[in-house]
């Protein structure tokens, strides 16, 4: 097995380990081992990172819906197909407050306010830069996704204090033109790019369930990992398979081999937020619980993400509960992670100290 390590510049200027620059062949040995093996793996490294425990949330609200000119095949949003879906103009500034307001108070600590653009015109910077500005003075995080930036959207959303920009690459390379044709692979990592260089977090990843293989997902996971900097935040979708889209009968995906994305994902990005975010709705309380062990450690919080159903306040409360899981406040979700080193992976899943939540973490039930 080739194993290439680099010394990326940002590392070493921070005297931080070098960076390891996965290949296919690494990141499938590690899909293909046994579920067991795996897990325990995934689990290991996300416990000397973060508090296996805490879960962060984040609240979606879609600030421009429908009638989006892309032709993405999985989305209820692209005016290239017959969804059903009405499509609206961008909302006041004032109302996504607002609905920011409530999400934080139900323990949101990341907004994420998404567009059906291919990318935004420069009339709508004003309202989107003022939305940024409106829910930072909340005290949230925040989030866009509004498509394809330039040079001059970055800065002005870097100017008005954007935590994270969401895009994602979805697929593998190889894949994507079979799912999206009216944009390239190359467009996205374009855009992460620009959001890179202006010096924001970048939130990347994609879908599971598409058609695609299980080295279009591994290739999916190494891109990202490869990349100059790994995404802050990278969240995993599984497809909800929308009437009138062209992946409507798409068959489900193996919950398994979910899960083994998850691990896969933690491994390979330690230090980053995994989201497990579409498709909660269609999983048992079960394959959460299993994807949480696996080392994702984000939600989507609420009723709705952009326009599909999300499980909601009551059934997520009642997992956390069934599952001893907290949601993670905001100072903690900030905290440099290396630091916190919970068990090393030469401790075979134990636990840094007896005070650490790993050993202290009480039941829900
Ligand atoms: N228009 C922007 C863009 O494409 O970047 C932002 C919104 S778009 C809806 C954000 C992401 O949501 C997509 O890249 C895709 O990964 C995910 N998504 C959209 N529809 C989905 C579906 N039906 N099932 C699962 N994930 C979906
Ligand atoms: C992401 O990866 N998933 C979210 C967020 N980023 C913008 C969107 C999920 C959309 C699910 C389908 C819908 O609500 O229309
Ligand atoms: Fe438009 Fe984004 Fe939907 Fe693609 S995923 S059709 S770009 S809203």
């Amino acid at each position: 097995m080739n194993v290439h390590i680099v010394n990326a510049s940002t590392s070493e200027a921070a005297g931080e380990e070098a960076r390891h620059v996965w290949t296919r062949a690494e990141a499938q040995a590690i899909y293909d081992l046994s579920f067991n093996d795996l897990l325990f793996r995934a689990a290991t490294v996300h416990r000397r990172h973060f508090d296996a425990n805490e879960v962060q949330l984040s609240r979606l609200l879609s600030i421009k819906t429908g009638g989006c000119a892309e032709d993405c095949g999985y989305c209820s949003q692209s005016a290239h197909h017959a969804s059903g879906l009405k499509a609206s103009k961008l909302m006041e500034v004032e109302r996504v407050i607002n609905e920011a307001r409530k999400a934080k108070a139900q323990g949101a600590t990341r907004y994420c306010m998404g567009a059906a653009w291919r990318s935004p015109k420069s009339r709508d910077m004003e309202s989107v830069v003022a939305m940024v500005e409106g829910v930072k003075a909340l005290g949230m995080e925040t989030c866009m996704t509004l498509g394809m930036l330039n040079d001059d959207d970055v800065l002005k959303l870097k100017d008005a204090g954007l935590d994270y920009y969401n895009h994602n690459i979805d697929t593998s390379e190889r894949f994507y033109s079979s799912v999206i044709k009216t944009r390239t692979f190359q467009d996205r990592l374009d855009t992460l790019e620009r959001v890179r260089n202006a010096g924001m977090k970048v939130c990347s990843g994609g879908i599971i369930g598409l058609g695609e293989t299980d080295e279009d997902r591994i290739d999916m996971l190494v891109t990202l990992a490869n990349l100059p900097e790994p995404p802050e935040s990278v969240p995993i979708n599984m497809l909800i398979a929308i009437a009138g889209t062209p992946l409507e009968q798409q068959k489900k995906v193996d919950p398994i081999s979910f899960v083994r994305v998850i691990a896969l994902a933690r491994i390979m990005m330690p230090t980053s937020f995994v989201r497990l975010s579409a498709g909660r709705t269609e999983m048992s309380d079960e394959m959460q619980a299993m994807c949480f062990f696996a080392g994702a450690n984000s939600i989507f919080c609420g009723d709705t993400l952009l326009t599909a159903d999300n499980p909601g306040e009551d059934k997520d409360t009642a997992l956390f509960n069934r599952l001893g899981i907290r949601p993670m406040a905001l100072d903690v979700e900030s905290h440099d992670h290396d630091d916190h080193d919970h068990a090393g992976e030469s401790q075979e899943g134990g636990c840094c100290s007896q005070d650490c939540a790993c050993q202290t973490a009480t039941s829900g039930r």
